[in-house]
């Protein structure tokens, strides 16, 4: 016996490592991509809200401490992370309505076209926000081009956000649960005859509108954007959480025998906010820190899956955020008055729509079982670089796009990232360098007023040192002249042209 067990081993020994090294030569790739989460929101990054399944991630996993986002709002956002290219480069890549057009080429190279053209079977769950169709969009018809003309071979989509119409879940093109006797309208100009909304008909809201969202009512919520019909379709806001974490658990069973790649756009803490019962005042923060619970808990759900169908080990989880938080985001629900000491940026100036850190700097952190050691990066690292990188961890060609190829920061053998990096906050942009973040003059208001957020916006040129003074509270610009006028040249060299827009569009 002993001697045909070693001669078995001899014989099975030296497949193994072949095996290994194939498997992980191609991983599934999981990114999970939260709608307004701030760098302080969750409890790895120092925030009053408990978040354990997200934390046992990043905190076995390279947690960044200067991770950003491309922009401070979710569409030029969700540009930069599936096309690698800088969203200031598109002017479409802005706040979309839900009947805007899609904003990228079908012809255009993408992050999930990068990994089908290496066998990568490919899925977007949740959030688009990216625009669908070519121009007026028929909803009672199949919906193309979207998510899988760009890359995609499955999608379940909102079209926007949680609080524009159509509030229907688009799967491959189609609305869910559509009767054709009941067919669906959609307008962002005017109302249709005899509907109701939210500025003419508060006594049918359950949830009050701030600014904004005082269009159709879907749910007792007011929304932004006109519709009609399409009723037996409309999402139970508060099961979508559930909705799509079932999504992406089926997916992941039903595809475990090729390479997947899985972008799980969820949509919390985007306003409406609304937690499914089990969460409800479980934060102690009101809807937003319920549904920041919630979020965590459809992450713990997922790994869970990966874990009973064995694919931790070969699967490279990314998360971030599409930009930074915003507490009154257009609904009264509480989410200043129960804030507490909870800070949802951190110790960073702005949030969502801000050229200051707040908007852009987001939890990031790259996380991959028995392949990643546990550590803390500041290595300067941007949503646009997972093209490059994840292109060279899968062997794939990639034209050059504003990509860098990080992939030995995101696996924690390399401390050093980008050299710099252009930021944006509605088409204004703004330069990092190093340490350094400099803002130029721009003309117009320096705070949204109703959101109640410093936007970055001055007529003085603005110079941070971010290592010294993280919350930027001192504009150096007038001490450092020199270093002011460099970075102006080196940002102007990428950047070009930039435009100074007048004032803030929240529509
Ligand atoms: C703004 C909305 C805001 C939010 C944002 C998009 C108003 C007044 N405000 O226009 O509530 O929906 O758009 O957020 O309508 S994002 O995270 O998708 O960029
Ligand atoms: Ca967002």
């Amino acid at each position: 016996m002993k001697n045909i067990n070693s001669i078995v081993s001899i014989l099975v020994l030296p497949v193994v490592p072949l095996i290994a090294a194939s498997s992980t030569a191609k991983p599934n790739i999981v990114l999970i991509y939260l709608d307004d989460l701030g760098y302080g929101d969750i409890s790895c990054y120092g925030g009053k809200i408990n978040t354990p399944h997200i934390d046992a991630l990043a905190n076995n996993g390279v947690r960044f401490t200067n991770g950003y986002a491309t922009s401070a709002t979710s569409t030029p956002s969700r540009y930069g992370l599936l096309t690698g290219v800088y969203p200031w480069r598109n002017k479409d890549a802005k706040i979309l309505p839900g009947t805007a057009p899609l904003i990228i080429g079908t012809e255009q190279q993408t992050l999930p076209k990068m990994l089908r053209s290496v066998g990568y079977q490919t899925a977007v769950i949740s959030k688009w926000h990216l625009g669908l169709g070519s121009g007026i969009v028929d909803w009672n018809k199949k919906i193309t081009p979207g998510p899988n003309e760009v890359g995609f071979d499955y999608s379940c989509v909102l079209a926007a956000t949680q609080d524009r119409v159509p509030t229907v879940y688009i799967e491959n093109g189609n609305v869910v649960g559509l009767n054709p006797n009941d067919p669906i309208q959609v307008d962002y100009d005017k109302n249709f005859d005899g509907e109701p909304t939210g500025k003419l008909n508060p006594e049918m809201l359950r949830m009050k509108w701030h600014h904004g969202h005082n269009s159709s009512i879907v749910n007792g919520i007011p929304r932004i954007g006109y519709v009609k019909g399409g009723k037996s379709a409309n999402w139970v806001d508060e099961d979508m959480a559930d909705y799509f974490l079932l999504k992406a658990q089926n997916y992941v069973k039903e595809h475990k025998s090729q390479p997947f790649f899985l972008y799980y756009a969820m949509n919390q803490p985007h306003v409406p906010r609304t937690p499914n019962q089990r969460f409800v005042g479980k934060s102690g923060m009101g809807p937003r820190g319920d549904v920041i619970l919630e979020a965590d808990w459809c992450v713990g759900e997922l790994i869970n899956t990966l874990k009973s169908e064995g694919l931790l080990e070969n699967t490279l989880i990314i998360f971030s955020s599409d930009n930074g938080p915003a507490l009154n985001d257009g609904y009264y629900d509480d989410a200043v008055e129960k804030l507490g000491d909870h800070q949802p940026t951190g110790q960073l100036r702005g949030g969502k729509y801000s050229l200051f850190e707040g908007g852009v700097r987001v939890p990031f952190f790259s996380y991959w079982k028995g392949k990643i050691r546990p550590q803390v990066s500041d290595a300067l690292v941007c949503q646009i670089d997972l093209l490059e990188s994840l292109a060279k961890l899968v062997g794939a060609e990639v034209k050059p796009t504003d990509s860098q190829n990080l992939l030995d920061v995101l696996m924690g053998k390399r401390p050093k990232g980008r050299e710099n990096l252009v930021i944006e906050a509605n088409t204004k942009t703004a330069f990092r360098k190093g340490d350094w973040l400099m803002i130029p003059s721009y003309k117009g208001e320096a705070v949204l007023e109703e959101v109640n957020i410093e936007i970055g916006v001055s007529p003085e040129y603005q110079l941070y040192n971010l290592k010294k003074d993280i919350g930027q509270t001192t504009n150096l610009a007038k001490k450092q002249p020199k270093l002011l006028t460099k970075l102006m040249v080196d940002f102007e060299a990428i950047r070009g042209d930039f435009k100074n827009t007048e004032k803030i569009e929240l529509k």
